[in-house]
């Protein structure tokens, strides 16, 4: 009986191995996570969940391939530099968020625009726009009256942000807000105004439009709406 009993024992050591390995994947606060982010630092880019192309014509080409390839790169190579520079350690992109009051300014920038963009790819598909369904329907609908209503506040944030910046959909509380951020700010740092878990994002910094719209804004947060991921704001909100 002694092997039958190994075996078991053997069995239960292998149960707690896979059980921590399992603990291991599930990142703290993953549940507020879009795809694409490393555990912790160093940080890296991960690949668009979708072609360059994919977007157009709302979203053009150009834009795509600088704002990615270039633009949230520089904030990646830049976040892992200051981090290594100033010795902080960071478990998850949250918890480096969730403490922002006690990091640089290049933390806070590079920091909020690495995790603001992993967002924001997640949150546009070719295949989105539309009016959401479901839960995301009826919290919307509960919160602002009807979707129209929402889209006019959302689009209103994000015209309303003066120079550089974020439009927000969040979820504080277990009530829908609506905001905006200055520069690469986001409201999971402990530093924002606005606060909460964030459901949709809207780049609004130029570098987002202007190859394509220049100075019409409104024009490109109203392309915004054609390929809204509605899938990834119902998983961002369970
Ligand atoms: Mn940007």
């Amino acid at each position: 009986m002694k092997s039958s009993k190994n075996s078991r024992r053997e069995f239960l050591k292998k149960s707690a191995v896979l059980a921590l390995a399992g603990a291991a994947l599930r990142i703290p606060g993953s549940d507020i996570m879009a795809e694409g982010f490393s555990s912790s630092a160093p940080f890296t880019l991960a690949p668009l969940p979708y072609s360059h192309d994919a977007l157009e014509p709302f979203i053009d080409t150009q834009t795509m391939q600088i704002h990615h390839g270039k633009h949230h790169k520089a904030y990646v190579d830049n976040l892992n530099k200051a981090l290594t520079d100033s010795k902080t350690t960071a478990s998850s992109i949250e918890s480096l968020m969730a403490n922002m009051s006690k990091h640089s300014m290049a933390i806070r920038n590079n920091g909020g625009g690495h995790y603001n963009h992993t967002l924001f790819w997640n949150l546009m598909t070719p295949a989105g726009g539309g009016e959401p369904t479901g839960k995301v329907a009826d919290a919307i609908n509960g919160a602002f009256g009807s979707f129209a209503a929402f889209k006019e506040k959302f689009t209103s944030a994000a015209m309303s942000r003066f120079g550089s910046g974020w439009a927000w959909l969040v979820v504080n509380n277990g009530k829908l807000e609506i905001g905006s951020t200055p520069n690469q700010d986001n409201p999971l740092m402990d530093l924002s105004d606005l606060k909460g878990k964030p459901l949709l994002a809207l780049d609004v910094w130029e570098h987002a439009y202007y190859l394509k719209y220049q100075n019409k804004r409104a024009e490109y947060v109203n392309a915004f709406w054609n390929v809204v991921n509605w899938g990834e704001v119902a998983r961002l909100m369970r």
